[in-house]
């Protein structure tokens, strides 16, 4: 059986509780399809204090994330002999999307996930204690802990068992390299907004030629640099040129 196992290293643990403690990730976790095991920082620093933070060497703003109860956390949660694969989040890491999503699964790591705090962490944490370095996004947050839940929701969600239907993967947007097909539901017409009348055909053959238009379609519109020509079939590269026709008429 396909699991997801996470450590975490944080200075805020609560922030995990809801998320994990709902809906599908609650019950990925009751069916042992992840686990997810989260230390208090806090809990390694070795002054009275429980200090993990310090002034920079050489000025400037903000606070460092100390090295020493990183590195006191790490050798605890390694202490059970289980090999770890130290993921640093950080905004300088290599861009996290479904490709690495995929990668870490296939790899069928124990994943230990760092989350940084205030102005940076030590420089020597990311040189000598990180085997990985990522980043969710071109932007700045507040803690590493909203990337370290980015990363244990879009891993897990890509285990057989965890999804109501195991189907909804291979449909994903990304997953074919393009995005998934519109989707609707009832009312058939919404404010004299129809349904498109195909999905109401019961045509299925049909039905899934003009999701796979559709999606193609979305895609080159919104995503153009998803479309690997390359990695199309032929009959997809005839449909984009169909596509491309549609647009520019
Ligand atoms: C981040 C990102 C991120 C930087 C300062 C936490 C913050 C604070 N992590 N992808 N983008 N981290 O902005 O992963 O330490």
């Amino acid at each position: 059986m396909m699991k997801a196992s996470f450590d975490i290293i944080t200075i805020f643990p609560e922030i995990f509780k809801s998320y994990l403690g709902e809906s599908i990730l609650k019950r990925a976790i009751q069916k042992g399809l992840l686990d997810v095991k989260i230390h208090n920082l806090r809990d390694f620093s070795q002054d009275k204090h429980k200090t993990v933070d310090d002034y920079p060497y050489g000025g400037g703003p903000g606070m460092v994330m100390k090295i020493e109860p990183i590195y006191n956390a790490i050798q605890f949660i390694k202490s059970d002999g289980i090999g770890r694969f130290n993921v640093l989040l950080s905004p300088q890491g290599r861009i996290y999307n479904q490709r690495v999503a995929e990668s870490f699964l296939s790899k069928n790591l124990r994943i230990l996930l760092i989350c940084g705090r205030y102005e940076g962490i030590d420089e020597r944490v990311v040189e000598h204690l990180t085997d990985d370095e990522i980043s969710v996004g071109d932007y700045i947050l507040t803690g590493g802990e909203l990337a370290a839940l980015v990363i244990i929701d879009s891993i897990t969600r890509l285990i057989p068992g965890v999804l109501g239907d195991d189907e909804s993967v291979k449909e994903d947007s990304f997953t074919c390299g393009i995005f998934d097909y519109p989707h609707y539901t009832r009312p058939p017409e919404f404010k004299g907004i129809k349904v498109p009348d195909i999905l109401l055909s019961g045509n299925h053959q049909e039905i899934k030629k003009w999701r796979k238009k559709e999606a193609l379609k979305k895609t080159f519109i919104k995503r153009p640099d998803l479309i690997n020509k390359e990695d199309l079939s032929l009959e997809d590269r005839k449909l984009l040129e169909e596509i491309i026709l549609d647009i520019q008429r």
